[in-house]
């Protein structure tokens, strides 16, 4: 039971450690703008974009998504378009970051750069994350998503 509530907390922390960062300053956490669940059945094909996409996505923003597959299924989620003030290292400029929420999984395809190729979860929900710091924007993203056999 002790194992559990410190893997609970471990998981609590990572999940809040890119908000609570702030984009660098000491202020407060960008507000969040939650765009809901989108449900991915076999054989369909959904896409999430970016705030205002092919505009340029605003500053100082988290936008979260939560992708969810029929049980015994996962989701395959490819990058169509990635453009995005960002680097390889997290937590630095503007980044997208995936999140299983049915296991006490690490987080995954945290990036700025390249943008998901490929990338197949381990269950069949996840939570997207883009978060945007105070300066400089681009196109920004557009997400294509399927499922997979578990
Ligand atoms: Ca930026």
């Amino acid at each position: 039971m002790l194992l559990v509530a410190v893997l609970f907390a471990v998981v609590a922390l990572a999940v809040g450690a890119p908000a609570a960062r702030g984009g660098g300053g000491s202020g407060p956490s960008p507000p969040f703008v939650n765009k809901g669940t989108v449900h991915v059945g076999v054989g369909e094909v959904a896409y999430i974009e970016s705030p205002n996409y092919p505009n340029n996505y605003p500053t100082w923003q988290v936008t979260g998504w939560t992708l969810t597959a029929p049980r015994g299924h996962v989701l395959v989620i490819n990058a169509e378009a990635f453009e995005v003030e960002g680097t390889t290292t997290p937590w630095y400029n503007d980044w997208l970051g995936f999140w299983e929420l049915s296991a006490y999984t690490a987080s995954y395809g945290r990036d700025g750069v390249t943008g998901p190729q490929n990338l197949r979860t381990q269950t069949n929900s996840v939570f997207v994350k883009f978060e945007s710091d105070r300066s400089v924007t681009f196109s920004g993203f557009r997400l294509r998503i399927e499922t997979a056999p578990q």
